[in-house]
C-alpha cells in the first residue's frame, strides 16, 4: 500500500510521531493509499519553511509566478482523465463531474496565471501640486488554506491559484477524505517549477492539523471552505491573531418556479442541481419552490425523472448518481431523512440507503424527494446529500419569502419566462449567485463565487475577486516637489 508523507521545504517527508490513516473509495470502500497523520509539530515545519520562503517569492516577478502556474495547468490538462478518474476513485462524484472538477481546475489556474500581469491598483491624483499617488498590491505572507472534499482538485486550485499568484506563502490542509488528491495536485505544482517552501502539505485532521495552522501567529491569513460550524471555529480562533479569514460555508440553495416556466428544462435543471454530486456540493439545489398554479405537473414529472436516475459505481459513464463520500457522510444524511420523516414530511422518493450487490461495499443513499412545508428542519438546515424538499408557493413574492427565510445565502435560482420576473429576482433574492433559467450548481470560475449571510464573511473567491483575499492594498504617495507639502494644512 502506498504510504505519502507530508511535502514540507520541497521534500516528501514523514510525521514525527509516524501514524497514519487511510484514503478510502466511497464506492468500494477499498484502501486507496496511507496518508500522515499530521499534528501542531508538522504545521510549525511547514510554517518555518513557508516563513523562509516568503520574502523571494514574494519579490520573484508575478508574470513569472503566473508562468509556473500556467505550467501546472497545463500538467493539468495532459492528465486530466486520470486525474478526474482519480477524483471519482477518491470522492465518489460520478465521472463526467470528476473530470468537470479537474476542468474547474483548469480553468481557474489558467485564468488566474494572467493576473501575474495585471494585480492592478490605482493611480489617481493629489491634492498638492507635483506629488503622485496610487495604490500597489502586496502578498499578505504566509497563507492556510484548508479545504472540502467535495471539489477535491477544484476548491484547492481557487484557493493555491489565487494565494500564489499574488506572492503569498502556503501551507494547505486539505480534507481527510481526499487526501489523495491533494497529493497529486501538489505534485504537479512541484513539477512545474515552484521554488521549494512555496507550497507546503500537511495531512491530518481539524484538530491535529487545521487548529495549529488557524492558531499559529506566522499564518497571517486564511482562506477555509467547509461546513458553517468548523467555520465559526477558524473566525473565532483566528480572530484573536487578528488574521484576514476567507469563509466559504453552508447553504440551503432554493430553485424556484414560476407558473410561466419551461417545466421540462426546470425539471432537468432540477435533477442536476439537486443530484448532481449526490448533493455534495455549497451550490446544490436543496429546496424546490413551486409556484401553486404548475405544482403537480412539475412534481409528478419530477418524481418520474427522478425515480429513473441511475444510481450506481461512479466510474461507469451511465451512472448519474455516485456515492456518498463515506461513512459519516451517509448516517449524517440518513439521520435528516428520519428527522424529515418525523416531522412530517411527505416522503414522496428514495429515503433508504441503498442495499444489495455493489451498494453493500459503498455508500449509497437513494436520491429522495420530500413534499415539505417551509419551516421544517429539512428546509433549513444544509443536509450535503441526495435530498431535495419541494415547497409548494401561491405566487413570486411567497416564494421569494420562503427562499430568503434561511440563515444561507449561496447560490439561487428562477425558472421564468418572464423578463420582468427574472430581473426582480435578480435584485430579491437574497444570496451571492443567482441563475435564471438554470439550476443552482455550475458556477463559471472568471465570476467571483461566494454567498451573503451565514455562507460566509463577504469574502469571494474565482474571479479578480479571489485576490482580494490574498492582497494586501498599499497607498504611495510620491511628491516630486522638492518641498515639504502639508495634506489637509497647505491651501
Ligand atoms: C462547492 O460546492 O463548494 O458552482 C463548489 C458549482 C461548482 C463549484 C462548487 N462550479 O457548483
Amino acid at each position: 500500500m502506498k504510504e505519502y508523507g507530508h511535502y514540507i521545504n520541497g521534500n516528501w517527508t514523514k510525521p514525527e510521531n509516524g501514524q497514519t490513516f487511510e484514503s478510502k473509495d466511497p464506492a468500494t470502500g477499498l484502501t486507496l493509499a496511507l496518508f500522515s497523520k499530521g499534528g501542531k509539530t508538522d504545521v510549525a515545519h511547514a510554517v518555518e519553511a513557508a516563513e523562509e520562503a516568503f520574502p523571494r517569492w514574494k519579490r520573484y516577478p508575478a508574470p513569472k509566478r503566473g508562468e509556473i502556474l500556467l505550467r501546472a495547468a497545463s500538467i493539468m490538462r495532459e492528465r486530466k482523465d486520470a486525474l478526474g478518474e482519480l477524483v471519482t476513485k477518491e470522492m465518489g462524484k460520478v465521472i463526467a463531474e470528476g473530470r468537470g472538477d479537474v476542468q474547474e481546475a483548469i480553468d481557474f489556474i489558467e485564468y488566474i496565471s494572467g493576473e501575474g500581469r495585471r494585480l492592478f491598483g490605482e493611480t489617481t491624483t493629489s491634492e498638492l501640486p507635483d506629488k503622485f499617488c496610487m495604490t500597489i498590491r502586496q502578498p499578505i505572507g504566509v497563507v492556510g488554506c484548508i479545504t472540502p472534499w467535495n471539489f477535491p482538485i477544484a476548491v484547492p486550485s481557487w484557493k493555491l491559484g489565487a494565494a500564489l499568484v499574488s506572492g503569498n506563502t502556503v501551507v494547505f490542509k486539505p480534507a481527510t477524505l481526499t487526501p489523495l488528491c491533494a497529493t497529486a495536485l501538489v505534485e504537479i505544482f512541484e513539477e512545474a517549477g515552484l521554488p521549494k517552501g512555496v507550497l507546503n502539505l500537511v495531512t491530518g485532521s481539524g484538530e491535529e492539523v487545521g487548529k495549529p495552522i488557524v492558531e499559529d501567529p506566522r499564518i497571517k491569513a486564511v482562506s477555509f471552505t467547509g461546513g458553517v460550524s468548523a467555520g465559526r471555529e477558524v473566525y473565532s480562533r483566528a480572530s484573536g491573531g487578528l488574521k484576514r479569514v476567507g469563509l466559504e460555508l453552508g447553504s440551503k440553495n432554493p430553485l424556484i418556479i414560476m407558473d410561466d416556466a419551461n417545466i421540462d428544462l426546470a425539471i432537468e435543471g432540477i435533477l442536476f442541481g439537486a443530484f448532481g454530486t449526490a448533493g455534495q456540493r455549497c451550490t446544490a439545489t436543496s429546496r424546490v419552490i413551486i409556484h401553486e398554479r404548475c405544482y403537480d405537473e412539475t412534481l409528478g414529472k419530477l418524481l418520474e425523472k427522478t425515480k429513473a436516475l441511475r444510481v450506481g459505481l461512479p466510474l461507469e459513464p451511465s451512472v448519474d448518481v455516485g456515492p456518498v463520500c463515506g461513512e459519516d457522510q451517509q448516517r449524517k444524511i440518513l439521520k435528516y431523512i428520519d428527522v424529515g420523516k418525523k416531522e412530517g414530511a411527505k416522503l414522496l422518493c428514495g429515503g433508504q440507503k441503498m442495499t444489495g450487490g455493489f451498494s453493500d461495499e459503498g455508500f449509497f443513499i437513494q436520491p429522495t424527494i420530500f413534499e415539505a412545508v417551509h419551516g421544517m428542519r429539512i428546509t433549513r438546515e444544509e443536509i450535503f446529500g441526495p435530498v431535495l424538499s419541494v415547497i409548494r408557493a401561491g405566487g413570486y413574492e411567497q416564494a421569494v419569502e420562503i427562499a430568503n427565510d434561511v440563515e444561507y445565502g449561496l447560490s439561487s435560482s428562477i425558472y421564468t419566462q418572464d423578463i420582468t420576473t427574472a430581473y426582480r429576482a435578480i435584485h430579491d433574492l437574497e444570496t451571492g449567485i443567482t441563475y435564471v433559467n438554470a439550476p443552482t450548481i455550475g458556477a463559471e470560475v472568471h465570476l467571483p463565487f461566494g454567498g451573503v449571510k451565514n455562507t460566509g464573511n463577504g469574502a469571494r473567491e474565482a474571479g479578480t475577486a479571489a485576490i482580494e483575499e490574498f492582497t494586501e492594498i498599499k497607498a504611495v504617495f510620491i511628491d516630486y516637489s522638492g518641498r515639504l507639502q502639508k495634506a489637509q494644512i497647505q491651501e
